[in-house]
């Protein structure tokens, strides 16, 4: 049912998803007040309303980009497995307080801000799950999985497994089900599709659409929440293309630095516990020299002159919107955006660059207030013992 849909949306569609405000005017007016009930009608239409409003919008890039590249674009959506793949979690969290129904396991690198950032998601909707430690050299723990990157978020669903990837997109297809339990994950996945494609200057790439949109089941947004949710997304997109960007050419910025930084992941990832010794060695010392002269081309790339300025400019740019609102950016409560760069920022906690930022600008108090916030809601760490 859902296939034609998709076979169309990778020739026009894709392109302009990158326009959020487009997006967000098609998917709002194509929804109205309906009973749960009609959750299926109301997606189809939504989706038949972005596929129609977003073809234009399509097309003429299409047109325009005709020339440049004619390599053809592939659409998927996430894998949906009959079977359990074989792991071994090393924790769980346990949330006696969890209503979700939700049955999932979290394949990461502790303090991979990506995934920090969906462990902070997790924690602050009182989620229970199990944690797979993913060993950054071999990456054993995921090889059951197309995906060579982590996080990797696998849901027990009717009749199967369902895989969700990348974790912007996890965030927003999980907040979807929170909003409404009668949508099956494995039918929310069917908005995010993944489209593969060569880019301008010849590089494979490979987008999910919609990833910042939370969608909404039932009820229209009004103008006013429709603001609030837009300002939403646009920080958690800043957290990914701006913020993220920052670290690397932090934690790394020296040698010492660098080495510092890998000895932190090794305490706060458990390495000991997890790997043998040979690989948390040579993930230690290796990754400390690879990264660091990594973290040099990354600050070329990403235009930065001064490592930690960009850092600390970063940190006063978010917390002068934060101000603008109360105490987190949604007000009084945390939203996806505060979630998210707490979630970021808390994967350099140990660092000698999260200090500097402490020391340098006025983060700090929304940064443990979040922090709080979040660590109140979360289960239990519990340690499982093969
Ligand atoms: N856009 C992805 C990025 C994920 C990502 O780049 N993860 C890194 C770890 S921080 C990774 O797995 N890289 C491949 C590797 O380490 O082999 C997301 O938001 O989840």
């Amino acid at each position: 049912m859902w296939r034609p849909t998709f076979k169309i949306l990778r020739k026009v569609v894709i392109p302009s998803l990158k326009e959020n405000v487009t997006i967000s005017k098609i998917l709002y007016s194509t929804k109205s007040r309906l009973p749960k009930s009609t959750m299926k009608l109301t997606l189809v239409s939504a989706s038949v309303g972005v596929l129609i409003g977003a073809g234009y919008g399509g097309y003429t890039h299409y047109k325009i980009n005709a020339k440049k590249s004619l390599a053809p674009v592939q659409t998927e959506e996430f894998a949906f497995l009959k079977e359990a793949p074989e792991y071994s979690p090393q924790y769980k969290i346990i949330n006696d307080l969890d209503n979700s129904n939700l049955n999932l396991v979290l394949f990461q690198y502790r303090t991979c801000p990506f995934c920090c950032k969906v462990r902070a998601y997790l924690d602050s909707r009182g989620i229970s799950y199990e944690i797979v430690e993913v060993d950054a050299v071999l990456r054993q723990a995921i090889k059951w999985s197309g995906y060579k990157k982590v996080p990797i978020v696998l849901a027990k669903v009717e009749g199967g497994y369902q895989q969700l990837l990348d974790s912007t997109a996890i965030i927003s297809v999980l907040e979807t089900y929170l909003q409404d339990k009668a949508t099956q994950l494995q039918d929310i996945v069917k908005f995010y599709p993944t489209t593969k494609y060569v880019n301008d200057d010849g590089k494979s790439t490979t987008d999910i659409a919609n990833k910042y949109f939370v969608m909404h089941s039932s009820v229209v947004p009004d103008e006013r929440e429709r603001a609030i949710e837009l300002e939403e997304r646009e920080w958690r997109q800043w957290a990914d293309r701006v913020l993220v960007h920052t670290l690397s050419p932090n934690v790394y910025r020296t040698p010492g630095e660098a080495l510092e930084t890998f000895k932190w992941f090794e305490e706060a990832g458990g390495w000991r516990q997890s790997f043998p010794s040979w690989e948390c060695a040579l993930m230690v010392y290796g990754g400390a020299a690879a990264m660091w002269i990594i973290a040099k081309r990354l600050k070329k790339r990403h235009n930065i002159s001064d490592a930690r300025n960009a850092l600390y400019d970063a940190a006063n740019e978010w917390t002068t919107a934060v101000k603008k609102r109360g105490r987190f950016l949604g007000g009084e409560q945390p939203n996806l955006a505060d979630v998210t760069v707490y979630g970021v920022l808390s994967s350099i906690e140990g660092c000698q660059a999260f200090k500097d930022l402490r020391d340098h600008t006025e983060i700090g108090k929304w940064y443990d207030d979040i922090k709080n916030s979040i660590e109140n809601r979360m289960g239990k760490v519990q340690a499982v013992h093969a």
